[in-house]
């Protein structure tokens, strides 16, 4: 009796933990034409890019997620051909679930401006994020710290900066 009361609650435990895992969103707001709010599973059904990136472990690893610039495109930031005068003062601002944010401008992310590949990563090696780096990391290749490496990502905003 005892233990079948546990384990019912253990696993109602780990079916909420993983319910909440699962329910997390994005929101996408801003200077946007589109304000977007992505479900796990629209991110999911984005094409993926694989990049490897050295974590602070020194070794380089395997990232898998969406290219930061697919899901402003999505929502109609001003990217590519569109990004020239008054945009350019333009930056972008992820947020996390702690508080933490950091910030780029556009024209670090923009293709036609570098080709370094800035990924909202959702797996590393082939499986998800561990516990409290996720379910949502972004990955900034080429950096010499992961400051920039947000985890927990739950928003992003874009803004003039004037
Ligand atoms: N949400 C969130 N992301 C964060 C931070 C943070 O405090 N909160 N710290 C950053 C800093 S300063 C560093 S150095 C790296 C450390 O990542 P690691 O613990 O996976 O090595 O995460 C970055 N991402
Ligand atoms: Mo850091």
């Amino acid at each position: 009796m005892r233990y079948s009361f546990i384990s019912g609650l253990l696993i109602t435990l780990v079916t909420t933990a993983t319910a909440v895992a699962q329910t997390a969103t994005i929101t996408v707001d801003g200077e946007v034409t589109t304000p977007l709010k992505l479900s796990t599973a629209d991110i999911s059904n984005m094409k993926k890019t694989t990049l490897q990136a050295t974590d602070r472990d020194g070794k380089a690893h395997a990232y898998s997620g969406v290219p930061v610039t697919d899901i402003l495109r999505l929502a109609g930031v001003t990217l590519g051909p569109r990004l020239r005068g008054e945009n350019m003062a333009k930056y972008l601002l992820v947020k996390s679930g702690d508080g933490y944010e950091v910030l780029f401008s556009l024209a670090e992310l923009d293709s036609s401006f570098t080709d370094r590949v800035v990924i909202l990563a959702d797996q590393v090696d082939g499986k998800p994020l561990p516990e409290g780096k996720g379910p949502f990391r972004l990955v900034v290749p080429g950096e010499k710290k992961p400051a920039r490496w947000i985890w927990e990502v739950t928003g992003m905003t874009v803004r003039f900066a004037k």
